[in-house]
């Protein structure tokens, strides 16, 4: 599934939905309007409004179920994003929509019969009338659920689609340069600010290795130093992009002595995102060698080293310093999952 696809799932709220039935039911009353109707005119009429209302229902849960079953076979990165907007798994919410495609044919069959079988206009009225209110309380119950669904599809729709291949997470704590780096080594033109969760979604960019193929380069929004459950939906997306994307990450940090987080903090950080996944590699890089003195930046790389036996690459993304050296580095990367995919085949 690719996220742009959903935009054409436009999910209706309760009021979109309450509007729709009322209008299409009052063009019904204006072509079939005859003063004194008799009871079996008015009975078509009845009926024939029911049926508007439960087609125009039927079809906006039908939609919900066939948004829901993409969304339940797609890649686990857009299932958690789902889940973190709406609290619930997609296919959690698959037998909640069963539930009310059965509910709206039970009131819909019930009532049509009981407006057929009416002995006077009064009866068939007030059948029509509680027929209308219980379909449109099928919808209006899930109001809260159906309106989240909405949200978390605007939300999906607006990230980009995960080509198969080689990917590359730039994760780290707000303010370290993750999007300075995405616009220097892409095309991409991502959001620069002197402001933490500048960066409020992934964006992506690709660096071309012809003839072979692309690296998928992924900006993330800052991860704090605080546990999971305590972290925000923007932190939560980048958490999500390290663990279910990512082929390698980028972990930057600004070891200069003018950056917005200690350094203390930016180790812990970097901790557990190598604990996240530790299958996976993550490579450090030090950012803004233009504003660290060189005693610390050489004092700050080897307590990394000795810790945990990655040396940094040294890089200023504003500048520009070493950065072939790191597209060097993911190009190489590249290359050698490349040739082990070639060679299975
Ligand atoms: N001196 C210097 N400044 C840099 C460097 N890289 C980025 N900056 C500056 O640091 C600030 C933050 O840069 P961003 O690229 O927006 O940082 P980010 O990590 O994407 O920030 P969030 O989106 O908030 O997480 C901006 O003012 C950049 O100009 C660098 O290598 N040297
Ligand atoms: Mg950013």
């Amino acid at each position: 599934m690719r996220p742009g696809k959903l935009r054409r799932y436009y999910i209706k709220t309760y009021e979109e939905l309450y509007l729709a039935v009322d209008r299409r039911m009052r063009a019904i009353s204006i072509l079939r309007t005859r003063k004194n109707k008799q009871l079996s005119a008015l009975r078509t009429t009845l009926l024939a409004k029911l049926g508007t209302a439960f087609n125009i229902l039927k079809s906006e849960i039908d939609k919900l179920d066939s948004l829901i079953k993409d969304l339940s076979k797609s890649h686990s990165f857009y299932r958690e994003i789902f889940t973190l907007e709406t609290g619930k798994y997609p296919e959690d919410l698959s037998p909640v929509i069963k539930k009310m495609k059965r509910s709206i044919s039970i009131i819909y069959r019930e009532h049509r019969i009981r407006i057929k079988q009416s002995r006077e206009k009064r009866e068939a009225v007030i059948a029509f009338r509680s027929g209308i209110g219980r379909l449109l309380s099928v919808y209006r119950r899930r109001r809260r659920v159906i309106e989240s669904i909405k949200y978390a599809v605007a939300e999906l729709s607006k990230l980009p689609d995960i080509v198969d291949g080689y990917t590359v997470i730039i994760a780290g704590m707000p303010q370290v340069g993750k999007s300075t780096l995405l616009s220097k080594l892409t095309r991409a033109k991502p959001k620069i600010s002197p402001f933490p969760f500048t960066t409020k979604t992934v964006i992506v960019g690709h660096i071309l290795v012809e003839p072979y193929g692309r690296i998928t380069l992924v900006d993330t929004p800052g991860i704090l130093d605080r546990p999971i459950d305590k972290k925000n939906p923007i932190e939560l997306k980048a958490v999500l992009a390290v663990k279910h994307l990512a082929d390698t990450v980028l972990y930057m940090f600004d070891p200069s002595p003018q950056s917005y987080y200690s350094f203390d903090e930016q180790i812990r950080v970097y901790r557990s995102i190598v604990e996240l996944i530790e299958n996976k590699e993550v490579v450090p890089v030090f950012n803004k060698i233009d504003l660290t003195p060189r005693e610390l930046l050489e004092s700050r790389a080897s307590l990394l080293e000795r810790i945990y036996g990655s040396k940094p690459l040294q890089v200023s993304a504003l500048r520009g310093d070493n950065l072939d050296r790191l597209r060097d580095l993911l190009i190489d990367k590249f290359m050698e999952k490349t040739r082990h995919l070639l060679r299975r085949f």
